[in-house]
């Protein structure tokens, strides 16, 4: 399939349908059509009425495409959505009860109230969800075709988004990683020509969206999106191709949605009048009924039927939805994370010494050996073993596909690993710096972070981001930070920071075993200097268990990461001076072992928390406060916190030396608090 010529609308001129429809085919179609036609129209009723809340974005004028392109899905191939998703969804197969009880905000609808409009999915039809970001959906839906190409598969996936979301740098990375990696994925671009209130024509630099195929070396047409016979044909010859292993393919359906942007919006409607009427002429359910017609397939007889039939099942679905109950506090709550294992750790036992690094390592190779869905991906961590070797020796062991290079695309492969993982994959995804990390904030806090709980508390998302954060080598303010806070803010994110290799391996085991998203933060300067006892069995250390570093008994340090040897060093200068320094080491920061640090202060009576970050808006800001609510009384003495500078960190080496807390400035900072209080 080439790129052919359009006329000025857009529609392709050489690939005009003389197919002929079977008539199995046009009437699934139709039958599709009409009732994504009818929840559409009920749906606007609805909202009028209050009984659908906050926004809906409404498929009318669109149906051909999400019925033609899904009439060639099978129920095991994948689909990603958006905004304007209830026909994509309809046309997967999805239950127009469950939705319209979602819809409603009700326990009894797809995500039990917790998601709306937005988010509907269901992972049992391949549905990987409507989704309220534009551009999120090619991400996803590459990283479910990345699954299926690892397992061998011949499942393909179609990533539906507008003409809007060609603009997003998730389009361009998602094409470029789907064309090397020659995925199985058709992105099916609905050009209905506007972006909210914006023409395509004033937003988009090539003539046609499709044109953009050529650059990424895919197949790229542009089509009648409401023929529903050319969309059905243009798209079957790129399945086949998919499903074939022949990789992914671009095709731009031109299309017009017939409302507003979404039912709250209200705004200015920019669509010259003749354009709205020629288009709302070339009604979709219409050119179709006159296609059957022609070519004899769907007799009117039948035609009446789907529509009556049609209306039975929205009504059905509309009571469906009434009849729901409210989601309670409870089911929320709950829906957040799934349980994580208990396991028990045995201690840093052992004659056997390895690096941090070894031990990261170590743990990768174990649970890629045990677990086939294991996998890990980023920049240079295939041959080369990643840029501090944290992945050495992974690549000959599993080969190519599972320790998988990719280009320089943070946001295209953390977001295919959020999507593999809701696949059914476990990846490991590393960021080469964690610096780097704020390229892919919506992936990780959008997407893996919210995903099952919008989804109504099912489905997992099994993923670990790490990377190495921190300074200490003179990488100035752009490879030295450290954001934990960032992560430690969001419900659904599991953050864990090891100070420790013994720590390392049993926490990073954990952490790939876990159901939930995790941020895993590691540390350069214990990549560099951190080595100690690792036993050589396999071990998990549980998620949320903190550890007493060293026992003391006139104050309590908090420290993460690197201030972890940094406060032993200080505990054991001030033990020559008289004074006992608990060192308790969260290691996960979220959620937070808040029993061992509030036995600690009931003990010590005095607090000091030591970290890397920036003081201000800190992960020790949390702990103070936490102590604070709910430990007051043992507090002999304020907390004091002890943290980076409050600039960005500098390149000259003794200012980055002068921003980092160091082993004398926490010295002090201890001995400050047991003898003067503060
Ligand atoms: C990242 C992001 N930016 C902006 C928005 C607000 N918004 C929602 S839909 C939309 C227009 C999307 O246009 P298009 O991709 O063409 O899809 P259409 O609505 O036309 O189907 C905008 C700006 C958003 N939800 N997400
Ligand atoms: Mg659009």
């Amino acid at each position: 399939m080439a790129t052919t010529t359009k006329d000025k609308t857009g529609k392709n001129k050489s690939a005009k349908s003389n197919v002929q429809l079977s008539a199995e085919t046009a009437e699934a179609i139709y039958t599709t059509m009409r009732r994504i036609r009818a929840f559409e129209e009920r749906t606007i009723e609805l909202f009028a009425e209050g009984a659908v809340k906050g926004t809906a974005h409404s498929y009318i004028g669109e149906e051909a495409v999400a019925a033609a392109v899904s009439a060639n899905l099978r129920d095991d191939d994948y689909m990603a959505s958006n905004h304007r998703g209830h026909g994509h969804c309809i046309a997967k197969g999805a239950d127009m009860s469950l939705m319209m009880a979602e819809l409603m905000g009700r326990e009894n609808g797809y995500c039990g109230g917790l998601g709306g409009s937005m988010h509907i999915a269901d992972l049992s039809l391949g549905i990987l969800g409507a989704n309220g970001i534009v551009g999120a959906t090619m991400p996803l839906a590459t990283g479910a075709a990345l699954a299926i190409k690892l397992r061998g598969g011949d499942q393909v996936v179609v990533a539906f988004f507008g003409d809007g979301a060609s603009n997003q740098g998730t389009f361009h990375e998602c094409s470029n990683l789907a064309s090397i990696w020659k995925l199985p994925i058709l992105f099916i671009c609905e050009n209905n020509q506007y972006a909210l209130t914006t023409s395509y024509r004033d937003t988009t630099s090539a003539r046609q969206i499709s044109d953009r195929a050529v650059g990424y070396a895919m197949p790229g047409i542009t089509i009648d999106g409401n023929d529903a016979g050319e969309v059905y044909t243009v798209v079957g010859e790129a399945v086949e191709r998919a499903r074939a292993g022949e990789g992914p393919s671009l095709i731009e359906c031109m299309t017009y949605r017939w409302g507003q942007h979404s039912m709250r919006a209200n705004l200015r409607d920019p669509r010259p009048k003749e354009e709205y009427d020629a288009w709302i002429a070339r009604d979709p359910i219409k050119l179709l009924e006159e296609r059957m017609r022609a070519e004899k397939t769907v007799p009117g007889r039948r035609v009446s039927e789907i529509g009556a039939q049609v209306g039975q099942d929205l009504e059905s679905a509309v009571a469906f939805g009434r009849e729901g109950a409210e989601p309670t506090v409870e089911q929320m709550l709950a829906a957040v994370y799934d349980a994580h294992a208990h396991y028990d750790e045995p201690g840093a036992v052992g004659d056997r010494e390895i690096t941090y690094v070894e031990a990261l390592n170590e743990a990768m190779g174990a649970e890629m050996a045990r677990d086939d869905r294991v996998f890990v991906m980023g920049e240079d961590v295939g041959q080369t073993g990643g840029i501090f070797g944290v992945t050495k020796g992974l690549w000959e062991r599993f080969g190519n596909d599972r320790v998988r290079d990719t280009p320089i695309t943070e946001v295209g492969f953390t977001g295919a690993g959020v999507g593999a993982a809701i696949a059914g994959m476990r990846p490991i995804v590393e960021l080469q710096i964690f610096d780097f990390v704020a390229l892919t904030m919506d992936m990780l806090v959008n997407q893996a972070a919210k995903f099952r709980y919008m989804l109504g508390g099912g489905p997992t998302v099994p993923l670990v981001v790490r990377g190495p954060q921190g300074g200490g080598i003179r990488m100035a303010a752009q490879h030295s930070q450290s954001l934990e806070a960032w992560f430690t803010h969001v419900p659904g994110l599991v953050v864990m920071a090891p100070s420790t290799p013994y720590d390392a391996k049993g926490m990073l085991i954990a952490a790939i075993r876990d159901n939930n998203p995790v941020i895993f933060l590691e540390h350069k300067m214990l990549y560099m200097e951190s080595k100690g006892a690792v036993p050589e069995q396999d071990y998990a250390i549980p998620i949320g268990k903190g550890d007493i570093k060293r026992a003391g008994s006139d104050i309590t340090v908090v420290a993460t990461m690197t201030m972890v040897p940094r406060a032993l060093a200080a505990a054991r200068v001030l033990e020559r001076e008289g004074i006992s320094v608990e060192v308790v080491d969260p290691r996960t920061l979220r959620p937070l072992d808040e029993a061992i640090i509030l036995n600690s202060v009931a003990k010590t009576n005095r607090l000091l928390i030591a970290h890397e970050a920036w003081k201000n808006g800190g992960f020790g800001a949390e702990v103070a406060a936490m102590v604070v609510e709910k430990g007051f009384d043992n507090l002999d003495a304020p907390i004091v916190r002890v943290g980076g500078l409050d600039v960005p960190m500098p390149y000259n080496d003794a200012l980055e030396r002068a921003v980092i807390p160091s082993q004398d400035r926490l010295t002090q900072a201890i001995r400050d608090l047991v003898r003067h209080g503060a």
